[in-house]
């Protein structure tokens, strides 16, 4: 995301002295898996809603639209790319079924899909067009795959837990890597007019047999949970990776949405939030929303609000009849990936190096080499105090964000901290903030000033932070 990273882990005391590597060794609390720090660095991608309802103005199908409803006159999954990198997206999850049981794919396990329909003349696979354009362009790819089925017959017996396996594991071997697999908690009726238990359970294990690297997005997870809203926001400061989920089911079950939204400061699980919003206001299309497309600037706030707190952010963008992302969506989505680059194009913490003092220890992070984009570099001028850092710029700069990561292969402990600037009369507090995970970014009313301040005020265990940018933004 970041051209220009700067990268430092301080390892800092906050009571104790030197013991930074011991506490850490022993540390218990839930960590990432390898998947899940690749998905950590995904940060923000797009999701597309397709299907019969595109064509249907409706937003959940019934399962009984006629097959030919779905008519795309001119799909283009490359434009989809091409403007989803434009964004800074880095993926892409599609409804491969919604709940009305259409495949965007020619499924063996249904009668209800592009197969049956006459676009293409029934040779047509919106799944193998969209990977293709993924891999051409560089993007991730991903897919949602509704456990709950208006269409299928055999929905609301046992009998369906063995076609959702058979279609999971047809999706998960025919389209190459998925990066995530998307889980929505829904679960009303079928066409017998009875609901499915599903059995997450096996669902679970063939998505873990097949796709080992994807991470699985659920309610609860396991690898990343729903936030609470679909407004694709953390709403207050505090977002931890870690959730309780012993007892809680998806769907109805769940834990409260203001548990999902800031997760349990010591919750059993690594299982971080991941923020899903539509930039308009159904999540497929309706010509009568072209006018109610989220600016660039709500885009931004959302952003800040999501990626900004530590989550990762889901930005759905319907295409419409055609096929195609709609002319508002796109200007949208341009201006937004401009403003993104432009804000931070200019790291002014770049090539300033840490002089780590007696007491706190200063480690190269090995974990994330493989993710960073070169651009390594060390904070020189910098100077630590017992439970703080500072960072001097050399000379006085103005600023108005601050970009902090916590070095969270080893798990998230800060619980509350400053952001300070040195003025004529000392330090001087200017931001103030919660929990730190795997991203805060803070703004402030723009300052002028040569050094600043992060300074701990609570932490679970040894704080331990892998970067620290500063923009004026
Ligand atoms: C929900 C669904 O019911 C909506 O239609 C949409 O797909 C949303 C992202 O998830 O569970």
């Amino acid at each position: 995301m970041h051209p220009f990273r700067t990268v430092l882990l301080i390892c800092l005391t906050l009571n104790t002295i030197g013991q930074g590597s011991v506490a850490l060794a022993q540390n218990a609390t839930p960590v990432p898996t390898a998947p899940q720090l690749v998905w950590h660095d995904t940060e923000f991608y797009l999701f597309f809603h397709f299907g019969p309802n595109t064509f249907t103005n409706v937003e959940w199908g019934h399962g009984t639209e006629p097959e030919d409803v779905f008519n795309p006159t001119n799909l283009d999954c490359d434009q989809w790319c091409r403007i989803a990198k434009q964004a800074g997206a880095r993926g892409i999850v599609i409804t491969a079924k919604h709940h009305d049981g259409f495949c965007l794919w020619p499924s063996k396990y249904s009668t209800h899909t592009v197969r049956e329909s006459k676009w293409r003349n029934g040779k047509g696979d919106v799944l193998r067009e969209l990977s293709d354009a993924c891999r051409r362009n560089g993007l991730k790819f991903g897919v949602y795959l509704s456990p709950w089925d208006r269409n299928h017959p055999q929905y609301g017996t046992a009998a369906y837990n063995d076609v959702y396996v058979n279609t999971l594991t047809e999706l998960l071997t025919s389209y190459g890597d998925l990066f995530e697999i998307w889980w929505d908690g829904a679960n009303g009726e079928g066409p017998n007019g009875k609901k499915q238990v599903y059995d997450f359970h096996r669902f679970e294990e063939v998505a873990a047999k097949l796709q080992p690297n994807a991470v699985v997005f659920s309610d609860i997870g396991p690898g990343c949970r729903w936030v609470g809203n679909e407004r694709g926001l953390i709403l207050t400061e505090t977002n931890w990776c870690t959730l309780d989920t012993a007892g809680f089911q998806r769907g109805l079950g769940a834990p409260s949405n203001d548990t999902l939204n800031q997760g349990n400061v010591n919750g059993a699980h690594w299982i971080p939030a991941e923020c899903d919003v539509s930039i308009r206001p159904g999540w497929f299309y309706h010509s009568e929303e072209d006018n109610q497309v989220k600016t660039p600037e709500t885009l931004w706030n959302i952003y800040l609000q999501s990626v900004g707190r530590g989550a990762n952010l889901i930005l759905n963008v319907p295409p419409d009849r055609r096929g195609r992302i709609h002319e508002q969506d796109s200007a949208s989505l341009v201006q937004f990936g401009e403003r993104w680059r432009k804000a931070f194009s200019n790291n002014l913490a770049k090539d300033k190096k840490v002089v780590s003092q007696r007491v706190c220890m200063f480690t190269p992070i090995k974990y994330r080499s493989a993710l960073l984009d070169g651009n390594r570099a060390t904070f020189e001028n910098a100077s630590f105090q017992n439970n703080s850092f500072v960072i001097d710029l050399g000379k006085k700069t103005e600023f108005n964000t601050v970009l902090l990561r916590e070095a969270i292969a080893q798990g998230q402990y800060v619980q509350a901290f400053t952001v300070e600037v040195e003025g004529k009369d000392g330090w001087r507090e200017v931001a103030r903030s919660t929990t730190i995970g795997v991203r805060k970014i803070l703004q402030f009313p723009e300052e002028r000033a040569r050094k600043i301040r992060i300074r701990f005020l609570s932490s679970k265990k040894i704080p331990a932070l892998s970067e620290v940018e500063v923009y004026r933004i």
